[in-house]
């Protein structure tokens, strides 16, 4: 087979690459590992920055996002049982962010490459990708038990964290910085209406809570756990009981607890490669980096990537310039590592690190005063959770 760009992974970032370049009339093949119904029953991010509901327009996909998809202002901290507003829309002047689940906008995007019959491999095994340091990258996958060849200009890896493209590339032409994190996040998902309107971020001495929502009627809460810690172990019961002791006292009396629908632990894990681009292969969403969830960064990342990298192809095919193509790395990355750096800070500002306190905890609990009491501060959190400009 032959393609324009090759596109290794359905996951959001595949996807939205794949609509944005269809629109301008660049061919993709998107191949991809699982079953489309695998993809969407994978429950992770919720929260939308502005810049990333403008791209799902601006790829025709956003109706169904700007219909039912929960604009919200502000979001509150939670410490020490007292609940604080960070009222994002007055501390950013006017922006705030977009509560609509990673799996419907993967959902929308998957309509819609169907429906404009752009072709997607499932299932397909083995994907080896060669030749991207020449003019004809290569790349081959196993498909119902028969091997199929393509040919491509590019190869996108949109293949996340665990995927084949960044381990293809010569340990020698790139570096990696990675920090884990001695801790997880347990979720929950249920059809119980949200205990607030808005989320709550909580830290507690028993560990960080967060407390989120996919809708008016179905919530998403997570609790720090210890990375020993067993999702088996973990009945609906015994997590309904470990929220409402860490989270505020009006909340636990307002929480509606209910079945669970999914139950899963994730680690937390602060990740990136450099440099994004080899000749013609790029990387992008979480195949080139990986945030703690703390900040909502982590699909939102992907969706800056993909704008810049579909910009760089359209340019190439449109204008024959290289100049995106060239600069694709450097700008990402500058991206990137901002929202690593508020990743990180509000994942140390809010999780318990230390069994006994100490000097570490002195200093957040001094920090959390000083965010809580500086109009700066609470600025440079909005402003940061909101998204930076591109
Ligand atoms: P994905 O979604 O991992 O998709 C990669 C796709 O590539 C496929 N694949 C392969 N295909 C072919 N061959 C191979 N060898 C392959 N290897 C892998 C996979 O099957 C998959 O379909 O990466 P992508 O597209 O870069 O998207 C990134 C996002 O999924 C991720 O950053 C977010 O989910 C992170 N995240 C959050 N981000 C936010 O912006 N806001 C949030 O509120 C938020 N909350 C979260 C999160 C992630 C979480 N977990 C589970 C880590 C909450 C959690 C709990
Ligand atoms: C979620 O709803 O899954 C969610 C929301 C905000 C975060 C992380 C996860 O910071």
């Amino acid at each position: 087979m032959r393609t324009q760009v090759l596109i290794v992974g359905a996951g959001p970032a595949g996807l939205l690459l794949g609509q944005l370049l269809h629109r301008a009339g660049i061919a993709t093949l998107i191949v991809e590992r699982q079953s489309g119904d695998h993809v969407l029953s994978r429950i992770r991010a919720g929260v939308l920055e502005q810049g990333t509901a403008e791209l799902m327009d601006e790829a025709g996909v956003g109706a169904r996002m700007r219909a039912e998809g929960l604009v919200h202002d502000g979001f509150a901290l939670t410490v020490d049982g007292q609940r604080h507003r960070i009222d994002l829309q007055a501390l950013t002047g006017g922006r705030g962010v977009i509560v609509y689940g990673q799996t419907e906008v993967t959902r929308d995007l998957m309509t819609a490459r169907a429906a404009a019959g752009a072709p997607t491999l499932h299932e397909a095994a083995d994907v080896r990708i060669n030749d991207f340091d020449t003019e004809r990258p290569r790349a081959s996958c196993v498909v119902g038990g028969e091997t199929v060849h393509v040919d491509a200009d590019f190869i996108a890896g949109c293949d996340g964290f665990h995927g084949v493209c960044r381990a293809s590339v010569p340990a020698d032409a790139i570096r990696l910085f990675e920090k884990v994190y001695p801790f997880g996040w347990l979720g929950l998902l249920s059809d119980t209406p949200p205990v607030s309107d808005e989320l709550i971020y909580g830290r507690h001495e028993r560990g960080f809570t967060l407390c989120s929502m996919r809708s008016p009627t179905r919530s998403r809460y997570y609790l720090q756990v210890p990375l020993t810690e067993r999702v088996e172990d973990w009945s609906d019961r015994r997590f309904w009981e470990e929220l409402r002791s860490r989270i505020d006292p009006q909340a636990a009396e307002q929480l509606i607890t209910g079945p669970s629908l999914e139950k899963s632990i994730a680690p937390l894990r602060s990740f990136v490669a450099e440099p994004m681009r080899f000749g013609r292969l790029f990387l992008a969403g979480d195949a080139a980096h990986i945030v703690p969830p703390t900040g909502a960064k982590g699909l939102n990342l992907a969706a800056s990537d993909v704008r810049y990298l579909s910009q760089a192809l359209i340019e190439h095919y449109r204008e024959r310039s290289s100049a995106g193509i060239d600069h694709y790395s450097a700008r990402c990355l500058a991206r990137v590592w901002k929202a690593e750096r508020f990743s990180w800070w509000l994942t140390s500002l809010m999780h318990n690190f230390d069994a006994e306190p100490g000097f570490q905890a002195r200093l957040q609990q001094a920090e959390l005063d000083y965010v809580l009491g500086s109009e700066a501060a609470r600025r440079v959190l909005a402003e940061n959770y909101v998204g930076l400009p591109f």
